[in-house]
């Protein structure tokens, strides 16, 4: 391509410290250097754990930064040595890599590879610089992918090739969101067909739990918002009961357990605060309940529970996007959606230009969309 080898100015979303809205520059975008691709993203979309960067949440960040970590977009161009994927491919952005090498990426099991953030921060490129500069400074990746970009460069073991049928504008949400409410439920929980369920929040991510619990089969999915306008979807969804905690009197985890006799068999808190976490640890059963955390908690914050609530048998599960082996199975959930096999543009209640970001976080922050996509 013309750019090739050359730095690209272009549009990104910039977080210039916390606490401050996004600002949209014109920023310049090096070349991609060996082992890297530079990729032309099409479309993003808005996840709460950008809004966790901009209110400082998130951890071992540094500023200023490019967030969005859902996106979707072609190649643009490839540094010397990489071959998973070439000029002109349609790919996602991967916000847990695939190293192939670590410990955890060659167990089958695993989906978390040693050189993922948590481990390892991401807020420069593998060599420890960064490929983003505006206004002569410095600016820092976000999770090695940085999609409030027109130009992101990602190392290769962060992207993946797609079907070039997808619509990136749709699929751009399997890179965070659906992926990991969907995998949560059949991945992690391993929901059985008959069985009951719980899901607290009802974003964009605790939707996708929600068809996840219904794609594999439960027979009952209680959906648990304090915004009751986000239950219309829900049972579009899936869901089968919608209740609202601040309509009771008692801890909601005790209308569960009523609800279903003894608690469900799988509950997952899908919010990411401290109360949610130990009412819906509570509200699955005491012998064989599991309960998945995906939502996330504000950097430093600890749970405290009681341990009789795992001494009788409940598991207490962590799920980062969903358990997938991302790398491998991105490109088989976008064939799944090609094939219709699941719905996720029912999660899409926006579209936005790029300039208007901050009015897509003031919507999900008044609960006022599910997903919003951000386009180029
Ligand atoms: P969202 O803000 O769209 O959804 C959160 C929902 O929770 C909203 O519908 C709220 O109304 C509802 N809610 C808020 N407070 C309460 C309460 N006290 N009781 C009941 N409901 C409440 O966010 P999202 O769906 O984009 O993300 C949800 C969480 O998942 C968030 O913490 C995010 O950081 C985390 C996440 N985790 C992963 C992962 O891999 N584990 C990936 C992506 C997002
Ligand atoms: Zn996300
Ligand atoms: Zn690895």
């Amino acid at each position: 391509m013309a750019t090739s080898g050359k730095v690209i100015r272009c549009r990104a979303a910039v977080a210039w410290a916390v606490g401050k809205p996004l600002s949209v520059e014109e920023v310049e975008v090096a070349p991609p250097k060996a082992g890297e691709v530079r990729i032309k993203i099409v479309a993003a979309g808005i996840c709460r754990t950008d809004d966790h960067i901009m209110e400082g949440a998130f951890p071992n960040m540094d500023y200023p930064v490019i967030p969005g970590h859902e996106g979707a977009g072609i190649v643009e161009s490839v540094g010397e040595g990489v071959t998973s994927v070439k000029p002109g491919d349609r790919v996602i952005p991967l916000c847990v890599p695939k190293c192939g090498e670590c410990i955890f990426c060659l167990n089958p099991e695993a989906n978390y590879c040693l050189k993922s953030h948590f481990v390892e921060p991401q807020n420069l490129m593998p060599d420890k610089t960064s490929r983003f500069t505006c206004k002569g400074k410095q600016i820092h990746h976000f999770l090695w992918i940085s999609t409030f970009a027109e130009y992101t460069v990602t190392p290769e073991c962060a992207v993946t090739k797609i079907d070039s049928a997808a619509p990136l504008d749709k699929v751009c949400l399997l890179g965070c969101g659906f992926s990991t409410g969907y995998g949560a439920a059949i991945n992690t929980a391993k929901v059985k067909p008959g069985s009951t369920c719980a899901v607290f929040g009802l974003g964009g991510v605790g939707l996708s739990v929600v068809m996840g619990c219904k794609a594999a089969g439960a027979s009952r999915i209680i959906a648990i918002d304090v915004n009751k306008d986000k239950f219309a979807k829900a049972k579009e969804l899936g869901a089968t009961d919608c209740i609202n905690p601040q309509d009771f009197k008692k801890p909601i985890q005790e209308v569960v357990t009523e609800m279903t006799g003894h608690g469900v068999d799988y509950s997952f808190e899908v919010i990411g605060r401290v109360d949610t976490m130990t009412a819906a640890l509570a509200s699955c059963n005491m012998n064989t309940g599991v309960f998945v955390m995906v939502g996330e908690l504000p950097a430093g914050e600890v749970v405290s529970v009681d341990p009789k609530l795992l001494l009788t048998g409940r598991t207490w599960k962590g799920s980062l996007l969903g358990g997938w082996k991302i790398k491998d199975c991105i490109p088989k959930l976008v064939s799944s959606y090609l094939e219709k096999k699941f719905n996720s543009d029912l999660l899409i209640t926006h579209t936005l230009p790029i300039d208007k970001v901050n009015e897509g976080f003031e919507l999900l922050r008044a609960g006022k969309s599910i997903r919003t996509v951000l386009l180029f």
